[in-house]
Formats: structure tokens, C-alpha cells, sequence
């Protein structure tokens, strides 16, 4: 055991989902040595105790398991559970901390930014419940990273990542565990396996999944392929690659292209999906058809019932902030409770912890429920297949029959990424100097009943945050949605979130873009994004 002298970093303090920067700031002498005592530092309940430990398999992540292995041993955690070969999903972590009971665990991702040596890296904390850690820890970590003057690590050899079994370091006992097992026999326990076989036998059916060369390469090809029997190739990019094969793992319309022309036309698949990075993100389409996370929300929380593990009843359904009002009206139509949080899943923990809330989602291509406490992209795709054999219906048939019964919100988001930080901090500050006098007025036929910037206080251990992000709410009900990122690692990002409702079922199959194009105007006038950033376009729009 050896304690190193060290200097703190300003930079530390985590975003919205830990801390995420470029490799080479990781690599710097200390960096994440110095990050990853801060954490056992703020996160004392560690020592003594089992952490799991694993990442999406990017470039870095065994050198960094590594480095934290040794570090635990020297700072007193008595066990760590590993995934062979490093390799362990976002959602994965989060149920062996609840199976095992275990203190916590450290996830190495930066999701669904890039990889590679010139590519993005990460490293986040969850807590005992399986969740990520809540604000008030992720500030300690940062506090105590700006006076760090010393960390501790084991001197010894590279632990064998590649074979299951166990090994030592010191007092310390390491676990190299299948990182699929577990899991796989969680949504197992969820879902009707038997039903979804019938339907993927079915030789009329067709689908296909892109792990995008990500974390959920394992995971897909034991579920769908072995388990459910889809036929070999049915998971496309089904190897973790440490650069993603160059590509950007984010399961949007323009990053995950391939997949979705593979749904066009009248020999389109009949389900499609994909994951991120560390398999927590998900997206879902069908022949000509793609499912919104906010509508996908909606739909699985009203069609629970129909799924084996959800059948005894949900208590309710939460939704980040930007995410759309669809899964507020299924609340209110089955009665259930409803809860608007920050972005950010760390913020969903307390309502499932308290069983306020059985469902959460965000805008961002997240979903899950309180199996875990973290977003799971397999989950909402076997979730989604359930249905499709529950029913009979096509994914197009199924979105029809909810915005039939519950009326459509049609959505759109605008990413202006890359922009200069001072401009970006600029623009979100002169709308917020501008927030009274915008209720009352009047754009493009409607008025705005209320502007803000959006504060939570979270209802179970009645913290608050505020600043998260601007909200132009219309009489109507539509709203406009200003934020920035808290994930990106150069300049700032811009997101414009847009919705507006219509329950006019003959009114519900319009082209997106054409019903959001009225709101674009305006979100661009009220925002003066072009003169702010010199922006036309957007980056990217989902
Ligand atoms: C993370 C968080 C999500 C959040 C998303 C986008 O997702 O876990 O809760 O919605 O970032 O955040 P932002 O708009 O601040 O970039 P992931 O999949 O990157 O971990």
C-alpha cells in the first residue's frame, strides 16, 4: 500500500450523469486517481463493504479498472465484483447492487459520446439502492476533490479480467463474474419469454437489434438470439469494440441510421431497436414507424396490465422535465401518481425507493421502471416485444390505439451542440431575464400562461434544485423548453425541446416536422439562437 501525494483539478465536479470528459484529460497523472478517492472519500459506506465495478468497454476501461481495484484495496472495500473482461451495462450494475445488497458500484462509460483515444471517457458512482448517487454525494465528491492532497493505492500486478473466478489483492477478495447472467435471468422474471419466442418464431415476423458495438453486444445475443431464439444476425454491432467501430453509440435517427432504413417501406422490419454505450438508453421503431421515448413511456406504463411482472399494479409514473406531457395524461386517466423531475435519473431514486412511482422516463431515449434504478434499454425492448405478442398489433397499431384513447403529443427536439460556452450561458440568461414579462404575450396564435426556470423539490427528502432548465408553458398546452446539457465534454450544448397536443384523432397522423415547424420559429425568435450562436441549423433533431 502506498498514499501519493497529489494536487487537485477544478474540473471535477460530475454532470449530469458523473463525470465525463475527453480520454486524454483521464489519462493526465492522478486525474482519475484523484477522482476515485474523492468518491470514497464522499461515499464512505463503501469501505468495509462490496462494490461492483464494471464499464461499457471503452478505450481505458481496463487500464481504469485497474487503477480502482488497486485503489480499493487500499482504502479498506472488502470485496469487488467485476464483469469478465471489464465489461458490465449501466442497468447490469444496478441489479447486482440490489441482488447482492451490496454497498455500491463504480460504472466506467461516458454513454453515448464517442470512444476511442481521442473520444470521450467516464466514471459514476451509484449508491446501495442500485441508483445513481444523488446530488448532495456528487457535490461531496466534487468538495472533496478541489482539497485532495493525497490518495491511496495497492502497489501490485494487473488482475486477470478475462476469467471468471476469484482473486486478491491484499485483504481484498475480486469476483470476475459473467456479466449476462444475472441479468438475463432478471427479465426472465419480468416478461413473458414464452410469449415473445411464439412471436419471434412466427415466420412473418421480423426485427433486429443494433448494439451499436457497445455494452449490450453480450447481453442482446444471449436474450434474443440463444434465449429467444431469433436467428444469428439478429443483433447487428454485436461485438463491444473500445472505439464503437469509429461510430457514435447513441440510439437516435441519425446515429443509428442503418437500423432505421432497414424499417422502410412495405419490407421493413416489423420491430427494430437499439442501445447505447452502457445499455441504458434505448430506441424503438417498426415498419415505417418510430416510437418517441416520451410515447414509449406512455405506452408501457398504460399497458403494464399485459406484462407478467407489471400485472399487480403500478403506483405511478415519473418524467424528467423536457420529457413530453404523454405519460402526465396516462397518470391522469388511470389515476396514477404523476411526479415532473429534473433531467437526470438520479433524480427518479427517492420516488421509487418511496413506491410513489413504478415507471420513469426522459426524452432522452430513457425508460425503466423499479426493477432497477437506472435506465434499461433491453428492458424497454423486451418490454415493447411483450406487447407486440400480448396484442398482435404492430408498433404503428399500437401507437394509433394510444393517442386514440389518450390523445397525441407530438414532439421534437432540437440539439445545437458545440457551441461556444459564453454564448451559450448568455442566451440562457437573457431568457431568464425575460421570463415575467413573457407570460401574457402572444406567439403565433398563442399565449404563454407561465415561464420559468424549473426548480424541484424532491418529495421524499424534501431537497432542492433549481435552474434546470426554462419552461414556456402555452395555454394550450404545448410548451417550449430551453436547457443545457450537463454530458457533454467540448463547449456547451443547446437543447430546444418542443410539444405541442392533439386529440383530434383525425389530426393524428400529420408529418412531425411539419406540426412542430410553427413552434422551431418561435423557440429561435424567443431565444435569438441565431444571432446568440451563429447557428442555422441544428446538429442533430430527434
Ligand atoms: C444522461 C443521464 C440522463 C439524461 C441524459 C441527457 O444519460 O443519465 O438522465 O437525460 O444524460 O442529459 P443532458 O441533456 O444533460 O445531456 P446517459 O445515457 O448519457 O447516461
Amino acid at each position: 500500500m502506498k498514499t501519493v501525494r497529489t494536487t487537485p483539478f477544478d474540473d471535477q465536479r460530475p454532470g449530469t450523469s458523473g463525470l465525463r470528459k475527453k480520454v486524454a484529460v483521464f489519462r493526465k497523472a492522478h486525474y482519475l486517481e484523484n477522482f476515485v478517492q474523492s468518491i470514497f472519500e464522499a461515499y464512505p459506506k463503501l469501505r468495509g463493504g462490496t462494490l461492483v465495478l464494471g464499464g461499457d468497454g471503452r478505450f481505458h476501461n481496463r487500464e481504469a479498472i485497474q487503477v480502482i481495484l488497486r485503489m480499493a484495496s487500499a482504502n479498506g472495500i472488502s470485496r469487488v465484483i467485476v464483469g469478465r473482461g471489464g465489461i458490465l451495462s449501466t442497468p447490469a450494475v444496478s441489479h447486482l447492487i440490489r441482488k447482492y445488497r451490496t454497498r455500491g458500484g463504480i460504472v466506467l462509460s461516458a454513454s453515448h459520446n464517442p470512444g476511442g483515444p481521442d473520444g470521450d471517457f467516464g466514471i459514476k458512482l451509484n449508491i446501495d439502492n442500485g441508483g445513481p448517487a444523488p446530488e448532495q454525494i456528487t457535490e461531496a465528491i466534487f468538495d472533496f476533490s478541489k482539497q485532495i492532497a493525497e490518495y491511496r493505492i495497492a502497489e501490485t500486478d494487473d488482475i486477470d479480467l478475462d476469467d471468471i473466478g476469484d482473486y486478491e489483492i491484499n485483504e481484498m477478495q475480486i469476483s470476475v463474474i459473467d456479466p449476462v447472467d444475472d441479468y438475463a435471468e432478471l427479465m426472465g422474471s419480468l416478461f413473458d419469454f414464452d410469449a415473445i419466442r411464439g412471436l419471434i418464431a412466427k415466420p412473418d415476423f421480423s426485427m433486429a437489434f443494433d448494439a451499436m458495438h457497445a455494452v449490450t453486444g453480450p447481453y442482446a445475443k444471449r436474450i434474443f438470439e440463444e434465449i429467444l431464439g431469433a436467428p444469428e444476425g439478429t443483433v447487428m454491432n454485436g461485438v463491444p469494440l473500445e472505439d464503437f467501430g469509429g461510430g457514435h453509440p447513441d440510439p437516435n435517427l441519425v446515429h443509428a441510421a442503418t437500423l432505421v432504413a432497414r424499417t422502410k417501406g412495405d419490407k421493413g422490419l416489423d420491430f427494430a431497436a437499439a442501445s447505447d454505450g452502457d445499455g441504458d438508453r434505448n430506441m424503438i421503431l417498426g415498419k415505417n414507424a418510430f416510437v418517441t421515448p416520451s410515447d414509449s413511456l406512455a405506452i408501457l406504463a398504460a399497458n403494464a396490465h399485459l406484462v407478467p411482472g407489471y400485472a399487480g399494479g403500478v403506483s405511478g409514473i415519473a418524467r424528467s422535465m423536457p420529457t413530453s406531457q404523454a405519460s402526465d395524461k396516462v397518470a391522469e386517466v388511470l389515476g396514477l401518481n404523476a411526479y415532473e423531475t429534473p433531467t437526470g435519473w438520479k433524480f427518479f431514486g427517492n420516488l421509487m425507493d418511496a413506491d410513489l412511482v413504478t415507471f420513469c422516463g426522459e426524452e432522452s431515449f430513457g425508460t425503466s421502471s423499479s426493477h432497477v434504478r437506472e435506465k434499461d434499454g433491453l428492458w424497454a425492448v423486451l418490454f415493447w416485444l411483450n406487447l407486440l405478442a400480448a396484442t398482435g398489433l404492430s408498433v404503428q397499431a399500437i401507437l394509433d390505439r394510444h393517442w386514440e384513447r389518450f390523445g397525441r403529443h407530438y414532439y421534437t427536439r432540437y440539439d445545437y451542440e458545440e457551441i461556444d460556452s459564453e454564448s451559450a450561458g448568455g442566451l440562457m440568461q437573457d431568457l431568464e431575464s425575460r421570463l415575467a414579462d413573457l407570460e401574457g404575450t402572444s406567439h403565433g396564435g398563442m399565449r404563454v400562461s407561465m415561464a420559468d426556470n424549473f426548480s424541484y423539490t424532491d418529495p421524499v427528502d424534501h431537497s432542492t434544485s433549481s435552474g434546470q432548465g426554462i419552461r414556456v408553458l402555452f395555454e394550450n398546452g404545448s410548451r417550449i423548453v430551453f436547457r443545457l446539457s450537463g454530458t457533454g465534454t467540448s463547449g456547451a450544448t443547446l437543447r430546444v425541446y418542443m410539444e405541442t397536443y392533439e386529440n383530434d384523432p383525425q389530426r393524428q397522423h400529420r408529418d412531425t416536422a411539419e406540426v412542430m415547424q410553427p413552434f422551431v420559429e418561435i423557440a429561435s425568435e424567443l431565444a435569438g439562437i441565431e444571432q446568440r450562436t451563429g447557428r442555422t441549423e441544428p446538429t442533430v433533431i430527434t
